[in-house]
This record gives C-alpha cells, structure tokens and sequence, in this order.
C-alpha cells in the first residue's frame, strides 16, 4: 500500500455542517474516512471510455399494466444475452416492477442497453451503476 499523506481542505462552514451530517447518517467515524470514499468514488465514475470492460447494474422500475411492455423488455433482454449475467425481479405493488439486470460489457453497451430500455414506454426510472473488477479500482 502506498504511504498515507495529509492535506488540508478549506470550505465553508455551512457545506461542511451538511457533509457532517450526512457522514454522520452513514455511520463514518470520521472526516477522512468520507473524503477518501467520496474521492475514490468519482475516480471511477470518470474512468470508463467507451471501450473498458465494466460490471454494472442496470435498474429500472415500470408499470407492468402497459401494453406489451414486458414483451418488449424481454425481447431487448434476449438481444443482449452476452452481456446480461443475471436479473433480479422484484413486485413493487399492484402496478410496478422493479428490476435489475447484472451487466458484463464494454462501458459504451452498458449505456446503450440503459438508454433503450429509457426510451420505452411505461418506464419510470432507469439508473445504471457501472464498476469495474476490484483489481482495477484506484
Ligand atoms: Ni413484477
């Protein structure tokens, strides 16, 4: 492990009141601890060009009433057999499902799975979370 080195941050009073206390209500035991999670945090997220290989998870919530909509969502699921690695399906209430797809691929068909399940009809919400294998991680 590389040696350990202190820095001093300057911000104003009332941000850090509100970084507190979220750090707080993440059960940190102290500064540092959140700004090295926070920093790691946006490495990754900035690290992906198109081509890197990413592990993700790609959630989406939807009203499962709409017409043809879980046909469609099958249909997509099936073209993309390579790189989905499981899915995770979860009844929300009377109307809505929640799924999540594990996805294994290049950082540029991650989002493009993410963005043509989006663009159907009868779904709510779609969050992609993307990773990478721990070897690579800052
Ligand atoms: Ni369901």
């Amino acid at each position: 492990m590389a040696h350990t080195v202190r820095f001093g941050v300057s911000l104003d009073g009332a941000l850090l009141k509100r970084f507190e206390r979220r750090i707080r209500r993440e059960g940190y035991d102290n500064r540092s601890e959140a700004i090295r999670d926070l920093i790691r945090e946006s490495l990754v997220a900035e690290q992906w060009g198109e081509n890197d290989n990413v592990v993700g998870a790609i959630t989406l919530v939807y009203d499962h009433h709409v017409r043809e909509l879980s046909e469609r969502l099958m249909h997509i699921q099936h073209h993309h057999v390579g790189e989905i690695v499981s899915t995770l399906h979860v009844h929300l209430d009377r109307d809505h499902c929640m799924e999540t797809l594990v996805v294994r691929a290049k950082a540029a068909r991650a989002r493009h799975l993410a963005d043509s399940l989006r663009a159907l009809r009868g779904i709510k919400h779609v969050a992609l979370a993307m990773t990478a294998s721990a070897r690579t991680l800052p």
